[in-house]
């Protein structure tokens, strides 16, 4: 049986193309993670999220052990089967969503409890559990359960929640030692807009020996610039032959950037959720469906899109359809942007192989500048 495993193919400057391993199949870096909270990519099909070239979608603890538990998912076949997707799977941790979801939250060194924001019945969720559940799932790439903080914030408290977080991650990998061989739990650097803090975080983490590495705690509050320093200032302390992935990021230009100073993952709901809104990405840059410039416009999106949602339609068509809230164009938007942000990273990848990362990424922002065609 093969196991986890990351091989780097190329690299152009801090910027690397390669392969991430898995018993289901392997992730070709960089690459983007569709994000499968409820067990489905809202809006796709799965043969559709395939199609797109997606190695790997993710999944979310939090909504999982709520509704509809992970005992029973896992009583069903597990995750994979559940949701029909035979692909690598990689799951968060909780913690997170319990911060920004959950009601009536109460954390302390064990863990956090809360109440649940779909019926109000109390859980608790700890590193242990975190890990135990995310092993029902049958999650081939798992989180520790961290504790992260909304920026700005008091140093004093940042320093709290990645101390915190380092300890969370020591039981989280004790307790992912009653696994099955071939899964991967990463550990998440956390530390805020701290540079020292960041480096503590990363140089802790790295010294437990982690199969992979995630940057958490970045796209909160602060600005783009802040989040790529960040980035700088924890990839010299992370191993380099690992996968680095950068958690619930972010816009097309974030990627490239992240992408440039050594980032192999993403996961972010911003293709899925901005085109269950109409808001479209595209080579040509953003293009909001609502506006009523597109009413009278019989054009397809972009005919040289790999995506028929984007090809076959008239754009007037779209914003019919956004317009009058039909959940068509909730499905052929978040189609469009899932299809642009496959785009957005093979040709990230390939342009990486051939030793011209810098030059794609100046082709794709001049064709966000550029605007409508
Ligand atoms: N931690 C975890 N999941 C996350 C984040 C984090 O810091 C973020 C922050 N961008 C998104 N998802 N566990």
């Amino acid at each position: 049986m093969t196991g986890f495993s990351f091989a780097i193919a190329a690299r152009d400057g801090a910027a690397r193309t390669g392969v991430v391993s898995t018993p289901r199949g392997p992730i070709r870096t960089p690459a983007f993670m569709p994000v499968g909270t409820q067990a489905t990519v809202k809006g796709m099909y799965m043969d559709q999220v395939k199609a797109l070239g997606a190695d790997v979608i993710l999944g979310n603890t939090y909504h999982l052990m709520l509704r509809p538990g992970a005992e029973r998912i896992a009583k069903l076949g597990g995750l994979h089967r559940f949701g029909g997707w035979t692909g690598p799977i990689l799951t968060d941790s909780g913690g997170f969503q319990v911060m920004s979801l959950a009601k009536l939250r109460k954390l302390t060194e064990q863990g956090v409890t809360f109440s649940s924001h779909v019926d109000g019945s109390r859980f608790e969720l700890t590193p242990e559990r975190s890990v135990e559940i995310q092993g029902l799932l049958g999650a081939d790439i798992q989180m520790q359960l961290d504790e992260c903080v909304a920026l700005p914030n008091e140093r004093a408290a940042i320093d709290k929640a990645m101390q915190l977080s380092l300890r969370w991650a020591e039981r989280s990998k004790r307790a992912f030692e009653a696994q099955p061989e071939g899964r991967a739990l990463f550990g998440i650097v956390q530390g805020g807009d701290q540079p020292d803090l960041r480096i503590a975080s990363a140089r802790a983490l790295a010294a437990m020996d982690f199969p992979g590495y995630s940057i958490g705690g970045l796209a909160v509050g602060e600005p783009q610039e802040v989040m790529l320093a960040m980035i700088e200032a924890v990839m010299p302390h992370l191993p380099e032959e690992k996968p680095h992935y950068l958690m619930g990021v972010g816009t097309p230009d974030d990627l490239l950037a992240a992408v440039a100073r050594g980032v192999d993952m993403f996961d972010c709901v911003m293709p899925t959720r901005n085109g269950r809104h109409g808001q479209a990405f595209t080579r040509f840059g953003k293009v909001n469906f609502r506006n009523a410039r597109h009413a009278e416009d019989p054009r397809p999106l972009d005919e040289t899109s790999s995506c028929p949602a984007a090809r076959d339609y008239s754009r007037a068509y779209l914003h019919h359809l956004v317009r009058t809230e039909e959940m068509l164009g909730s499905m052929l938007i978040t189609w469009i942007n899932l299809a642009y942000y496959q785009e957005l990273m093979a040709g990230a990848r390939e342009a990486i192989a051939r030793g011209a990362y810098a030059d794609y990424m100046a082709a794709v922002r001049e064709g966000w500048a550029r605007g409508d065609i």
